[in-house]
């Protein structure tokens, strides 16, 4: 079983449930210009990350990914439950913040075509995105409010809004109105397979 990820990215979601599976797996580095040369394309038509490759099945997009590595190793409780509703709480978190908490990261990082050298409507745009994602993690911080995980339990979940938060943290993005958003952030980044995903990608703690 073969990972591509880029370091840091949404990547390190399904790279830390392989780690959690306990099972053998081959990680591999990418970058830009990896994710979109001819050869990977063929793979992942979209030039992303992550990508797993299991024998014949190749397979992009984190939740297609996330599903299959808990369907194949059930005993690593990927969605930190047994029962039914416990696994839907979790998965209603994790496409939450796949769908709906990372896109609104796009233009923070990439500023559309339409607004590039129109420096009133960047200025405007970076911010409406920046109030957008600290009002949506702002849900997140207060379920935590009464709860350690997001789910019943450790979950997958965790790890997709634990990277969430670095990336916050590498825009300088002021949560200090969700207090619960630091310690949360410190006690995911000390699970042994996050930290182990940390070293493998050479990541900052
Ligand atoms: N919906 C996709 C999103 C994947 C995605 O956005 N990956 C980013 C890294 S976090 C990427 O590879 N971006 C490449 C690019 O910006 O062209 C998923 O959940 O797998």
């Amino acid at each position: 079983m073969k990972l591509y990820y880029m370091p840091g990215a949404c990547s390190m979601v399904p790279h830390t449930a392989l780690e959690w599976t306990g099972q053998p797996y081959e990680a591999q580095a990418a970058n830009m210009q990896l994710i979109k040369s001819p050869d990977y394309l063929k793979l992942n038509p979209q030039g992303a990350v992550p990508l797993l490759v299991d024998g014949e099945l190749v397979l992009p997009q984190n939740v297609a990914i996330l599903q299959y590595l808990d369907a194949r190793f059930p005993q690593a409780r990927l969605f930190g439950s047994d029962t039914i509703e416990g696994r839907a709480r979790a998965w209603r978190w994790l496409a939450f913040l796949n769908a709906d908490v990372h896109k609104a990261f796009g233009p923070v990082f990439h500023m559309p075509a339409y607004a590039k050298g129109k420096p009133e409507f960047e200025a405007a745009i970076q911010q409406a995105a920046r109030d957008s994602i600290v009002a949506m993690l702002a849900q997140a911080d207060a379920h935590l409010a009464g709860q350690e995980h997001l789910g019943d339990a450790l979950s997958v979940a965790d790890v997709y809004l634990y990277v969430l938060l670095r990336w916050c943290r590498s825009i300088q993005l002021d949560l200090g109105s969700l207090p619960r958003l630091a310690p949360f952030f410190a006690r995911i980044g000390a699970n042994p397979g996050v930290q182990a995903v940390i070293a493998q990608e050479g990541l900052k703690p």
